[in-house]
């Protein structure tokens, strides 16, 4: 299962309280103060790790808890402190406050750490008390409460590039016919729930690619699957619009693509400044009418955006794309 989403607590321990504690040995009758401080309570650490690909973990454990400090003692014995947690998430997690969702983290690399919940300090004994006025302090310090946060855990795929396109388009089709993705496909929108990584091979190196579900007109708006997808591409260096360029298709080839730019560019304008290709699929049901692809061709050459035309499903023009596609490729 794909899970790209979490909401967890984390609490981090307690310190421990100081000692209120005072010398009692055979020949000392009147001992000074000798109460010991509490120990540091336990912290909750995030690392981005290789070993880890998705947030499975946080959906089986939704609550965390960090040991607390111990408390002080006498003969000035500090208390022990409270073990640490430190949590793998993949990298490409970032992490949200909970409910209202503003960034408090972004694991934008492998090897990143983070301490989400510090724990509390440990209260100082009354041996730290004692003055020339007081030889005898009974005063002593309360360990700090541990931080305790709730927050939302939102993996985002680093794709190089993300396939993006109308229900029905043909986005599975495709990246299981350039990578090993074995995606479901069927001739009904929405067949795509969950993204789909691919890694793409081409003269000696490779990308991964992401396939999405469909977007439809409105989907800025909730529509279809609303929101939940168009974040899978947020990340992506490369967008390739695939265009259903049938003679079944609903809409004409420069109409589908305007739909898809506006809603990426309704959604969040950044998204429009990556580099894009548009891919008219589904070529071998072309209409004999080609004004409509030929608008579209047009319509890209004018704003320098490539294009190709191919049939995912008969494999035409397969290499071409991804010779276009790894013309952008830099190393990341
Ligand atoms: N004739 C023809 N059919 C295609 C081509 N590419 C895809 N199809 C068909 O189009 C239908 C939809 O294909 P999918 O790959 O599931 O489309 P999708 O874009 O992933 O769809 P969603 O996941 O629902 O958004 C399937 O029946 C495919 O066989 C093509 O190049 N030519
Ligand atoms: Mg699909």
């Amino acid at each position: 299962m794909f899970i790209d989403r979490a909401i967890v607590s984390f609490s981090a321990g307690d310190g421990g309280d100081g000692s209120r504690s005072f010398r009692r040995e055979k020949f000392i009758p009147r001992g000074g103060p000798d109460g010991g401080d509490g120990g540091k309570g336990g912290d909750i650490m995030l690392v981005s790790s290789p070993g880890c690909q998705s947030l499975t973990d946080f959906k089986y454990q939704r609550q965390f808890i960090a040991e607390n400090g111990g408390q002080g003692r006498g003969k000035k014995r500090t208390g022990k402190n409270g073990a640490d947690i430190v949590l793998q998430v993949p990298a490409g997690t970032v992490v949200k406050t909970f409910p209202d969702e503003k960034l408090i983290f972004d694991f934008d690399r492998l090897g990143r750490e983070f301490v989400l919940a510090k724990g509390g300090k440990g209260g100082r004994g009354n041996v730290h008390f004692k003055s020339s006025v007081n030889q005898a302090p009974r005063r002593m310090e309360k360990g700090e409460k541990g931080e305790a946060i709730k927050v939302v855990l939102e993996l985002k795929l680093i794709a190089y590039a993300g396939l993006v396109g109308l229900p029905n388009a043909g986005k599975s089709t495709l990246i299981s016919k350039i990578s090993a993705a074995k995606p479901k496909i069927a001739d009904y929108p929405f067949t795509t729930l969950t993204p789909n990584l691919g890694v793409v091979d081409f003269a000696k190196k490779s990308m991964i690619v992401a396939d999405i579900p469909g977007i439809l007109e409105g989907a800025h708006q909730g529509e279809g699957m609303g929101l939940e997808f168009l974040r899978h591409i947020e990340r992506t260096r490369v967008l390739i619009f695939i265009i259903d360029a049938s003679q079944f298709s609903a809409l004409a080839p420069l109409k589908n693509f305007q739909v898809l730019e506006n809603e990426l560019a309704q959604y969040h304008h950044q998204l429009l400044q990556k580099k894009i290709m548009v891919v008219a699929n589904k070529i071998d049901l072309a209409p004999a009418d080609r004004s409509g692809i030929d608008a579209l061709q047009n319509f890209c050459r004018k704003r320098k955006i490539p294009f190709v035309e191919i049939s995912a499903l008969k494999g035409t023009n397969l290499d071409k794309m991804k010779k276009i596609l790894f013309s952008f490729h830099e190393p990341v």
